[in-house]
């Protein structure tokens, strides 16, 4: 493979978009002959980090391990796509130092918390606001956004409207 590998971190909150994004890069970047892998929060939690809840310092493992095993991706030679709501800014900075300067690219899914809970895609904002979960990002847990990122994808009602409208 001739191929340089970095790290593109997505961020945002549950029902940003994350996911979908990293999944339509990924097979982007496949179609253009580039490998890439991605990881994924919620997949990521199933196995390698089984053991972390969404207490803050246990969020605060999760990330780190994640930056970690994305640094060996791109050292590999693979664009790692890594989808996790990180929601704080210091550990995202810790994985960004892991890189090169310039290998690691911060994409920001700027959606408001209205609109991620009005999607609810797994019902949790729901049962986050009955008091059936607690401590969910944006509902009783912070979040805080990016400040400088590379990227940021800002959610807009006119575009989610011609969406639909096609699927
Ligand atoms: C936030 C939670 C929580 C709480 C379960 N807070 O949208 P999803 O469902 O599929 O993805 C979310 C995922 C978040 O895991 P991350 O590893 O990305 O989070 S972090 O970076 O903060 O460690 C959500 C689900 O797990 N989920 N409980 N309390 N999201």
């Amino acid at each position: 493979i001739n191929q340089k590998g970095c790290v593109i971190w997505i961020t945002g909150l549950s029902g940003s978009g994350k996911s979908s994004l990293a999944c339509a890069l990924s097979r982007a970047l496949h179609n253009r002959g580039k490998l890439s892998y991605v990881l994924d929060g919620d997949n990521v939690r199933h196995g390698l980090n089984s053991d972390l809840s969404f207490k803050a310092e246990d969020r605060a493992e999760n990330i780190r391990r994640v930056g970690e095993v994305a640094k060996l991706f791109a050292d590999a030679g693979i664009i790692c796509i890594a989808s996790l709501i990180s929601p704080y800014r210091r550990e995202r900075a810790a994985c960004r130092a892991l890189l090169p300067e310039g290998d690691f690219i911060e994409v920001f899914m700027d959606v408001p918390l209205h609109v991620c809970e009005a999607r609810d895609p797994k019902g949790l904002y729901k049962r986050a606001r009955a008091g059936k979960i607690k401590g969910f990002t944006g509902v009783d847990d912070p979040y805080e956004p990016p400040l400088n990122c590379e990227v940021c994808i800002c959610f807009s009602a006119h575009i989610q409207l011609l969406f639909q409208s096609h699927t």
